[in-house]
């Protein structure tokens, strides 16, 4: 199936609260993932692995850092006329109420970059989930059933439901129920699906009876414009799709396999770890499939006699002796002291190495002190942490602080991006 005449289109982040304070300072998708990705990368990395080369990423922040980073790390050949452009929501002060609306105002106002008339279809994707999907097999559905779109869903349990969107088909897989987010047992009960189907479709059902959308969506493109041009819905989930199935084929395309909202600290800090184990549930290596990151030319990671295990470390650290490191992710670039533990933690590492003998304004040295003990926490970019220092949440608070640089939130520690920790501090 090809897909030379499909755009996909990005939905970056609204305000991106969920994942405060990690994007206080930076656009949702230039969160840093995994040692050495961007959250961006997940689902451009998809589209590129699925022949679909050109690609709109919608954000509401105009973020310096994240159109670097896709300018150095999306460059296509002038022969295959791929690209990847960021399109920035323009804020002023003055239009502060209406500058925050949902995914399908976000597209509304920006259809004047699908005016060209290559496009046929449009492919919406979310910016924040960690999963693989081969666009050309939803594209193959959405062609096959005729349908003017297509949403993927993925079987759910009741407990699962009350945070996405849910479906319910009839035999031939046309949606004929969407309720977003339903939270009482009535809602649910109106598009609860009999297992049988699914387990019919190969899929084994292991007691899942909802089928929920995954935020991603085929669009024929002259039907897309038509229904954000004739109503003043702002949402996909909550607005377009409830409306749109009562006149429209809107086909379900069934996936199954592992895919993770990341927009929240917990999913995030959960998805990062589980990368680092022995059998992760998303194969970061996968030859066929690669994830795509700016080319970085760093030195390789060096260290002393250290005890590392379930961990991913990325390049460009420098790791002292007699550290031990557990089920965490040690991004780029990361300085570790001598005597440090950390565990059950993602650390992301600084944006440059420092120099020893360079001044440093009074600023800790760049990294973690030796002697420290980091665990259950998220260290965003370029934290200076003392020596001798305990994080770990020892009260075990759920959310504490708000401008400060050692933060709580969902019970997981943050540090955040240049946060500096004094010697000697215990949490
Ligand atoms: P949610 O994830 O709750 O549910 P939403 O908050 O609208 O939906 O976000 C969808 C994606 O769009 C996220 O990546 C978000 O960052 C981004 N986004 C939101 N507003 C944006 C804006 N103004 N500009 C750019 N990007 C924006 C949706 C569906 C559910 C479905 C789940 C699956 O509504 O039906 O089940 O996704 O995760
Ligand atoms: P993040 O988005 O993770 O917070 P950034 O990409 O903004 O990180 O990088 C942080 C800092 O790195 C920037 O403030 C900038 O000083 C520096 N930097 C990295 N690469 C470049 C570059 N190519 N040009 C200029 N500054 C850069």
């Amino acid at each position: 199936m090809d897909l030379s005449n499909t755009i996909a289109l990005i939905l970056g982040g609204g305000r991106g609260t969920r994942l405060f304070p990690l994007t206080k300072i930076r656009a949702k998708p230039a969160v840093p993932l995994a040692a050495k990705y961007r959250l961006i990368d997940i689902p451009i990395s998809n589209c590129i692995n699925s022949g679909l080369n050109r690609a709109y990423v919608l954000t509401q922040f105009l973020s310096e850092s994240l159109h670097r980073h896709l300018r150095q790390t999306y460059t296509f050949d002038h022969f295959n006329g791929g690209f990847v452009e960021l399109l920035a929501a323009q804020q002023t002060v003055d239009s502060e109420t209406d500058w925050y609306q949902g995914t399908a105002d976000a597209v509304r106002k920006n259809l004047v970059h699908l005016r060209e008339s290559w496009i046929k279809h449009v492919l919406i994707l979310s910016g924040d989930q960690l999963y693989r999907m081969d666009f050309r097999e939803m594209m193959k559905t959405h062609i096959e059933s005729g349908a003017a779109a297509t949403i993927a869903g993925i079987p759910v349990t009741r407990k699962d439901a009350s945070s996405l969107g849910i479906m319910q088909v009839d035999e031939s897989g046309q949606v004929r129920g969407f309720v977003e987010k339903p939270q009482t047992e009535e809602e649910i009960a109106k598009v609860r699906m009999e297992p049988s189907w699914i387990d019919e479709r190969g899929i084994p059902s292991h007691g899942r009876d909802l089928l929920a959308s995954m935020g991603l969506y085929i669009f024929d493109k002259d039907l897309m414009v038509d229904l954000l041009e004739s109503s003043l819905h702002s949402d996909f989930g909550k607005e377009v799709f409830p409306e749109a199935i009562k006149t429209h084929k809107v086909q379900l395309h069934l996936f199954d396999g592992y895919w993770e909202d990341i927009g929240t600290i917990r999913s995030f800090y959960e998805a990062n770890l589980s990368l680092a184990g022995q059998n992760p549930p998303f194969d970061i290596r996968n030859r066929h499939a690669p994830i795509y990151s700016r080319p970085r030319f760093l030195p390789p990671t060096i260290m002393g006699k250290s005890n590392i295990s379930g961990s991913l470390i990325a390049d460009g650290c420098r790791i002292g002796e007699n550290v031990t490191i557990e089920n965490s992710v040690i991004g780029l670039r990361t300085v570790i002291g001598d005597n440090v533990t950390i565990k059950d933690s993602v650390v992301m590492g600084a944006d440059f190495i420092e120099m020893k003998d360079k001044a440093r304004e009074g600023k800790l040295p760049l990294g973690i002190g030796s002697g420290s003990y980091i665990s259950g926490a998220i260290l965003d970019k370029n934290c200076r942490i003392g020596t001798n220092v305990r994080i770990r949440n020892a009260a075990g608070v759920d959310h504490q602080g708000e401008e400060e640089p050692l933060q709580i939130r969902e019970g997981i520690s943050i540090v955040i991006k240049e946060g500096q920790i004094e010697s000697g501090h215990q949490s």
